[in-house]
């Protein structure tokens, strides 16, 4: 390595899900970030249409969670996460469960919406094997599915890219996805077609018999592949089937946790409870890694046999409840009740959605799709180069100050629950001009 380069050599770091050569020659740097803005090496003010990647709720560079980590750090840096514990973690599991439906309420941590979904998987396997059903193995998901990146998750994920260079665990199936854009063309919330699509399930237990099935894994709502919205009845006939046949049920709501959709989580929204939740992200409000699954009191007290002094769950992190993490959670929480921004993201939603479909009839949108805080704009790609279009509407939005999301040809934006109507008028003004020249 030639010293005379560092610290500021784009080379060296190999950055995850992106266009490395396409940043390195033109970068987009961020410097500072506070509220709903982030400010670029090169001094320009960026509004946030994104929330980070889905995860700074609460707006950014929040002091009451950057004390309450200093203050951690200076008392309890870190304590081991195995045979041991620290107060604090105990005090986050009981919050986190008592935002939660039913029973669900038993709460291990992780660091990552893809530990989250690893882990979730593992305690299907292992729970069906506790209660003496060795048979159930198998693992479903679903077609532009995203489950982080961990083998389990590209496995039950549905998004090729993700999964074709791997050969993933075997066991797999996948439901269709639920999107159909000649059925369901410019929804606002749920759409009124395709609760049928959960009846594929049927087909696939009939296909490997049921007893061989262990658990179903969705986003409730698919954020990744481009926020694609339940249809209305399809969770419901998902949970019927998932009790017929005894597979755990089991929401991946790293995305759709803590507000975004206009609820807590999206279990509360749409009214069904699933066996496990996966979350992340929004849950220390992006500033310290952390993910972990709620699992209904059933689940944890079938791992509760054995010697006692036996480790009931072969399965942690190093970090799993890291005090830090710990700490800046509690003080996200906090927020999110004192500010009451699950509510305030309800109350914007419809805003949010009047916004965001005025941009039908702009040139090239062939979709928009809103829920709670959440829109999806869906662009008709250029011939013969898929992805271009939404590649340059987003490089476009960032050099005049938004910052949204591109996946394929599909923009979405989520921004956090702070946003103010004006703010809203901006992105989605911003927006519909750049899309006028793209
Ligand atoms: N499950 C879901 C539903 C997710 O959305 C993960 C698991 C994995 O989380 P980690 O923390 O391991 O990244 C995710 C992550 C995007 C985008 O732009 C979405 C995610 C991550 C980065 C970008 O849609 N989701």
């Amino acid at each position: 390595m030639d010293q005379a380069a560092l610290p500021n050599d784009l080379e060296t770091y190999w950055m995850p899900f992106t266009a490395n050569r396409q940043f390195k020659a033109d970068p987009r740097l961020m410097a500072s970030a506070e509220g709903m803005y982030y400010y670029t090496t090169d001094g320009r003010k960026v509004l946030d249409g994104t929330a980070g990647l889905w995860c700074v709720n609460a707006g950014h560079a929040r002091p009451e969670i950057a004390e309450a980590v200093h203050k951690q750090i200076l008392t309890l840096d870190y304590a081991p996460a195995f045979q041991m514990g620290h107060p604090a973690v105990f005090e986050l599991a009981s919050r986190l469960a008592a935002l939660m439906p039913g029973d669900l309420d038993h709460v291990f941590f992780c660091n990552s919406g893809s530990e989250a979904v690893e882990t979730a998987l593992k305690i299907a396997l292992a729970y069906h094997r506790a209660k003496g059903d060795a048979a159930r193995v198998r693992l479903i998901g679903r077609e532009r599915g995203y489950h982080g990146v961990g083998f389990g998750g590209i496995s039950v994920g549905g998004i090729a890219g993700n999964r074709k260079l791997y050969a993933g665990i075997s066991g797999v199936d996948h439901l269709p996805h639920t999107f159909n854009l000649a059925e369901q063309a410019f929804s606002r919330g749920q759409p009124a077609w395709g609760a049928h699509l959960a009846d594929e399930l049927e087909r696939i237990a009939a296909l490997h018999d049921p007893s061989t099935i262990a658990a179903v894994i969705v986003e409730p709502m698919a954020g990744s592949t481009g926020v694609l919205v339940p249809p209305k009845g399809y969770l419901e006939r998902l949970r019927a089937i998932c009790d017929k046949h005894g597979f755990l049920l089991i929401f991946d709501e790293v995305i759709t946790g803590f507000g975004r959709l206009g609820a807590g989580f999206a279990t509360d929204l749409f009214g069904v409870q699933p066996d496990m939740i996966c979350f992340a992200k929004g849950v220390t409000n992006g500033v310290v890694p952390m993910g972990g699954v709620v699992a209904r009191k059933h689940i944890y007290d079938a791992f509760m046999q054995g010697p006692e002094i036996a480790v009931e769950f072969a399965h942690g992190y190093t970090y799993s409840g890291h005090p830090v993490a710990t700490a800046a959670a509690l003080a996200t929480l906090d927020i999110y009740a004192r500010e009451d921004l699950f509510n305030r993201a309800k109350g914007l939603s419809d805003y949010w959605a009047d916004a965001a479909h005025s941009l039908k009839g702009l040139p090239n949108v062939i979709d928009i799709r809103t829920i709670g805080l959440v829109a999806g704009i869906e662009l008709a790609p250029l011939p013969g180069k898929p992805a271009q279009r939404a590649f340059d509407v987003y490089l476009k939005c960032f050099e005049r100050g938004l910052l949204i999301r591109q996946t394929g040809d599909i923009l979405a934006l989520s921004p956090p629950l702070i946003v103010e109507k004006s703010q809203i008028d901006a992105m989605f003004g911003l927006l519909g001009e750049v899309l006028k020249s793209c």
